[in-house]
């Protein structure tokens, strides 16, 4: 064992299905509650790390419960070197892929080691990483909207210092389209950003008629205009020029990212870090996307993407979309349409009454 590291002890994994501020509609399906799987790496050396999975769908929380607790057996006595333990996994699993659950697992373990090395230290991730726990601006993260319910949200936000907007749109015609974007940009006025995502619900050929009408509204991005394993279908509403193109958030691990480049199928990169394989993918996606000029905004998990997008040197937006506050002892708080990392490691203490309230 090399001198001085730290040793894993134990994987455990619990499911929790957390309360949402706001039930999270997409056009391609609802989340009414957060479907959670809550790790906690613990070492020989008595720190313990933690990170958390959004399983999208309570579906899937037994089947990734499982998937850790199995993974324990590889890790058990070995150091606690996220790096190390990737390049590993990497070898351990190239038969079979990284995708999907497993996926999602190995980058969960991959931020609940960076959290045990910077309880170890003391420190913030962001430390370790080389940056500074510095407020990351915000934009603030709607579903579909219902403009009755949501003006005075969007007012809200305007107040708590939001300068950028995200809402879902395609839940129906190009007409309710342009009636929503519309209305928001009318509450939120020419000042504040406006994007918009379409999660993956369109054909190229739509998602160009519809822009045409959308373009007027000034949007930044708008994303995911079509299955995100459609590159081409990205290319090709990209090629419209109308709006600028995002996508990322379905990305696995790196590689996909430069597959997407290759295609030239965005302007902007927005990996999620349970699916870009935790801070240590993170880390090789913002160097994919500096060196290709690509500006970099962060998918969900506000906690561990405000401690990556500081190191990231092409970093643009946090996406403020709090999907796991319910459960944690102190969720972070929005300061001036930001958001800054917090330590000890990624800075996340599981409220042990509200984990046991929301079990699954
Ligand atoms: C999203 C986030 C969380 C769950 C489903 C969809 C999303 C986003 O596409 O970009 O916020
Ligand atoms: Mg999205």
């Amino acid at each position: 064992m090399p001198e001085n590291s730290l040793t894993i002890r134990s994987l455990t994994a619990r499911a929790v299905v957390a309360p949402l501020a706001r039930p999270l509609r997409t056009a391609s399906g609802e989340i009414p509650a957060s479907p959670l799987l809550l790790i906690d790496v613990a070492t020989e050396q008595g720190i313990t790390g933690r990170a958390y999975l959004f399983a999208y769908t309570k579906l899937m929380l037994r089947a990734l419960k499982t998937l850790i607790e199995d993974i324990d057996p590889l890790l058990k006595g070995k150091p606690c070197a996220p790096q190390e333990r990737a390049a590993e996994f990497e070898r351990t699993f190239r038969l079979l892929g990284r995708q999907g659950l497993l996926g999602m697992a190995l980058s969960g373990i991959d931020m609940a080691l960076w959290d045990v090395l910077g309880r170890a230290l003391n420190q913030p991730v962001v430390a370790l990483l080389g940056g500074t726990a510095r407020p990351v601006t915000a934009y603030d993260s709607f579903g579909l909207i219902d403009i009755r319910e949501d003006a005075r949200r969007l007012e809200q936000a305007l107040a708590q210092g939001f300068r950028a907007i995200k809402i879902k749109i395609g839940g129906g015609s190009l007409e309710a389209d342009v009636k929503v974007v519309r209305e928001v940009r009318g509450i939120i006025g020419d000042q504040a950003r406006l994007m918009v995502d379409y999660n993956q619900s369109l054909t190229a050929p739509e998602a160009i008629r519809r822009l045409q009408a959308l373009a007027q509204y000034d949007l930044t991005w708008v994303e995911e205009p079509v299955p995100a394993e459609d590159l081409i279908g990205h290319a090709a509403v990209r090629a419209s020029r109308l709006v600028p193109v995002q996508t990322g958030e379905n990305w696995w691990f790196a590689a996909d990212l430069a597959k997407s480049i290759q295609a030239g199928a965005s302007d902007h990169a927005m990996p999620d870090i349970m699916k870009i394989g935790g801070v240590t993918g993170w880390l090789k996606a913002a160097a994919l996307a500096e060196i290709a000029s690509l500006p970099v905004s962060s998918h969900i998990f506000i906690e561990a993407s405000t401690h990556v997008m500081p190191v990231t040197p092409t970093a643009l937006y946090l996406e403020y979309l709090d999907s796991a506050g319910a459960i944690l002892k102190d969720p972070l708080p929005v300061i001036d349409g930001a958001v800054t990392a917090r330590g000890p490691g990624l800075g996340m203490e599981w409220n042990e009454s509200a984990v046991a309230k929301y079990a699954a």
